[in-house]
């Protein structure tokens, strides 16, 4: 007999090492991401290619419905979606706009319009892949500039922030590039007590606070969606230069949000493994042995893992994770 209780079908994500068109293929695929330079092409729409290097040869991401996707482009917007999932992408020229500023506010203006027209109204997760990241001095730096723009973009249109990841691309391709996943219902943004919520940072980190929450927990059909988490406590940077300290206070605030998010969803695994997506971005090229190193020893040994090379915002912090989890 069938439930009562609407269970919602599950979004799967994980890692893949097939060949492209086959995974594109699945007509329940909603997404397939490549990563770096050797990504092939392709003009589907459910794929994307993020310029971000990976250690050793990329799998690709992929992200899988339990129904039927329907696909398409709007100008330099690329969409999927599926029931009540919406994946999207855009890539905005800074050139052709005036800067990183006007790029950020027309990408998210774009897109929260985008959205709400299809009828899918709370953006749940962005990534956010800018080139440069941290060149310019003080309120001039490129990542407060990203900030003010983005805040300009949801101003009006958002009463609650999802969470996100923003991370520098190596490409020298002035071009701002956003990827998220929508849904139809508001997710709960998660904090995490050991850190000062992003959108509350105080003034030295720019004019405006990036607008983010440290994780989204939505429907039970969705994993917790955990932002890009640094070796960041209260709000300061800690172990400038210590690679491993870092690691160490990364997964220590990742595991804190774990917690929380499992006081409203105690079926939530405990810790990052084999139910758990993980995305770890590295500053310094030579620094990536020495990370996937640490993280086998961390963590499950089934623990889907990708390793990008690419510059955190601040400039002090060596590593940042994202994941999926649940
Ligand atoms: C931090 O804790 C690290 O601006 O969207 C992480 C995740 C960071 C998302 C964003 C920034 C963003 O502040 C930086």
């Amino acid at each position: 007999m069938q439930s009562i209780v609407d269970v919602m079908p599950r979004l799967q994500f994980g890692y893949a090492r097939g060949a492209l068109p086959e995974l594109l293929a699945d007509p329940q695929v909603l997404t397939v991401i490549g990563f770096g330079r050797d990504a092939p092409e392709h003009d589907d729409p459910r794929y994307l290619q993020v310029q971000l290097e990976p250690h050793g040869a990329a799998p690709f991401e992929v992200w899988r419905s339990a129904q039927a996707v329907t696909a398409g482009r709007d100008g330099e917007l690329q969409w999927a979606q599926s029931g009540d999932r919406l994946f999207g992408a855009l890539l905005v020229d800074e050139a052709a706009v005036g800067g990183i500023v006007e790029a950020a506010r027309i990408a998210y203006s774009t897109l929260l319009q985008f959205c709400t027209a299809r009828g899918f109204t709370a953006p749940l997760r962005f990534w956010n892949y800018i080139d440069a990241i941290t060149v310019g001095d003080g309120d001039d730096e490129r990542y407060r500039g990203f900030n003010r723009g983005r805040a300009a973009g949801i101003a009006g249109r958002l009463d609650r922030y999802p969470a996100a990841t923003a991370i520098g691309r190596h490409d020298g391709s002035r071009r701002l590039q956003v990827y998220w996943l929508a849904g139809r219902m508001p997710g709960r943004g998660i904090e995490n007590p050991r850190q000062v919520s992003a959108f509350h940072y105080p003034r030295q980190y720019g004019p405006q606070p990036p607008s983010f929450a440290r994780a989204t927990l939505a429907d039970d059909g969705l994993p917790l969606l955990i932002s890009g988490t640094a070796s960041v406590v209260g709000h300061a940077s800690v172990h400038p230069g210590d690679l491993d300290a870092q690691l160490g206070e990364t997964l220590r605030n990742i595991d804190s949000l774990i917690g929380v998010a499992r006081q409203q969803r105690p079926a939530l695994p405990s810790a990052l493994g084999s139910h758990s997506l993980v995305k770890v971005y590295v500053r310094n090229r030579e620094d990536m042995p020495r990370v996937e190193a640490r993280l086998r020893e961390r963590l499950a040994p089934e623990t889907p893992l990708l390793l990008l090379h690419a510059e955190v915002c601040r400039r002090e912090l060596l590593v940042e994770i994202d994941s999926c989890h649940g």
